[in-house]
């Protein structure tokens, strides 16, 4: 915008305020809201937080302009299309057990946004049906309505008239589509604050970018996972869906290797496509006054555990990463706070002043911000249909299988990875006992029905089969 149309607009909006009596400059006070959403995105998959080989200047940046959460989860899933619930406890701020899928029960918080004064947009993947996408956004351009696509034929919609397009298959990558959709947002002139909802449909598989992209990664050159296992240990109840079968079982070293080299070169084209939304963003009036968040739907196994997908409540596919930045908010600080994904929303709404729906149960979690000791939560309690059930609290993380009377318990605090089962092992009975009884005193809380630990077992435990004989 010219120097002339910005005095004009600021002159205009002075007059307003006098004539009507409210007061522009509180509203213009009031931050905007820069989300970047990504679609199976590890935790440990910046720079910056640790990640010796992925290159990501941009999401590095960010983390040095703000303030990191190293214990931020998605609380799991009822169906293998585990995008669908984890999106849903985003929006309506409201867990697992609780949550209606479709999001048409509950208000949700975008819709709120719009309701106290804000400008709401979405680009990017909607996994929640349509009707909801309108129900939440005023505006909405390059809009993914589905599951998952080859995202160099996306079919994308926009929002007309208060309308969904019919999808129209977009001639470039469509991670590439929605950052120019938010960019032109970013580009218009406005007097309210704004919501930008930007939901990339990556790093999912299929981990396909733009053949002229430079950045690749050699196989070689890519560690194996500490959790690398050629099988899971045990049926986990979910072993054969279609995630699981993206690689071969036994899972061989090289093809993880060759699967995480592409979904790392994925995770780097993607950081180069927020870079230029954030330079937008730094280049507009708004820099000042925007709250960017960044974080994703869930993680992924990506051969550890023996496990290609995320229908599992191990870490790499709970954990994810989790980034605030903007007026208020630390600069360059890690927080080790224990929260879910869809507390992010209630953040935001007393970040911004937004009340959100009643039906939201989310916690707001500015108060680490400046308190590195500060938890509204001593655990949390996950689920994936009823074969797992699992907690964690500060140290110590139990995962119960209950169809084949299997348990795990990892010390977090010495094992990250969760490659050492203490359930082998003898002295852990009491601290398996404990955590068993919280977590099905939380699950009952939360509205589960199912039990956490069977006795006897529905059916027998797993075997591997025996690897295939070379010739
Ligand atoms: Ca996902």
């Amino acid at each position: 915008m010219h120097r002339a149309s910005i005095v004009f607009l600021a002159i205009g909006m002075w007059l307003c305020s006098c004539i009507v009596g409210v007061s522009v400059d509180a509203n213009a006070a009031r931050p905007n809201v820069l989300f970047l959403f990504m679609d199976d995105q590890q935790a440990n998959t910046i720079a910056a937080l640790g990640n010796g080989v992925l290159k990501t200047p941009n999401l590095d940046r960010l983390v040095g302009e703000g303030i990191s959460f190293d214990r931020a989860y998605m609380q799991g899933g009822f169906n293998p299309a585990t995008c669908v619930p984890s999106r849903a406890m985003l929006m309506s701020g409201r867990p697992l057990f609780r949550v209606d899928e479709r999001l048409m029960d509950d208000k949700t918080w975008p819709a709120t946004f719009g309701e106290a004064g804000y400008q709401t947009f979405i680009s990017g993947k909607w996994h929640n049906g349509e009707p909801s996408i309108l129900a939440s956004f005023q505006q909405g351009k390059r809009i993914f309505s589905g599951g998952m696509t080859n995202p160099m034929r996306a079919p994308l919609s926009d929002i007309v008239d208060g309308k969904l397009t019919q999808p129209a298959v977009s001639p470039q990558h469509a991670c590439t589509a929605f950052a120019d959709a938010a960019i032109a947002f970013l580009k218009q002139p406005r007097t309210e604050p704004f919501l930008c909802y930007v939901a990339f449909d990556g790093p999912h598989d299929p981990h396909i970018v733009p053949q002229e992209f430079p950045i690749r990664y050699n196989p070689a050159s890519i560690p194996l996972p500490a959790a690398f296992m050629p099988h899971h240990p045990w049926d986990n109840g979910e072993m054969n869906i279609r995630d699981e079968v993206l690689l071969a079982k036994p899972r061989d070293p090289n093809a993880t290797k060759r699967m995480i080299a592409d979904y790392y070169r994925y995770i780097s084209f993607l950081d180069n496509e927020i870079g230029r939304i954030l330079e937008t963003l730094a280049n507009s009036e708004a820099a000042a006054n925007t709250i960017i968040v960044f974080a994703s739907d869930s993680g992924v196994a990506l051969g550890r555990h023996g496990l290609v997908g995320k229908q599992n409540l191990y870490e790499h596919s709970l954990r994810v990463p989790l980034i605030l930045s903007g007026p208020g908010i630390p600069k360059g600080k890690r927080a080790s706070a224990l929260v879910y994904t869809y507390d992010i929303y209630p953040t935001l709404g007393q970040l911004c002043g937004v009340d959100g729906p009643d039906s939201s149960l989310g916690i707001d979690f500015s108060p680490a911000f400046d308190d590195p000791q500060w938890s509204a939560r001593n655990h949390l309690v996950f689920a994936y249909k009823n074969v797992q059930r699992a907690i964690r609290d500060d140290r110590w993380k139990l995962i119960q299988y209950p169809n084949v009377n299997q348990v795990q318990l990892f010390d977090l605090s010495s094992d990250p990875e969760e490659t050492n089962n203490l359930a082998d092992q003898t002295g852990y009975t009491d601290q398996i006992d404990r955590l068993t009884q919280k977590l099905s005193e939380e699950m009952k809380e939360a509205g589960n029905r199912e039990r956490v630990r069977a006795a006897p077992p529905n059916r027998r435990g797993f075997r591997p089969p025996p690897p295939p004989r070379r010739p």
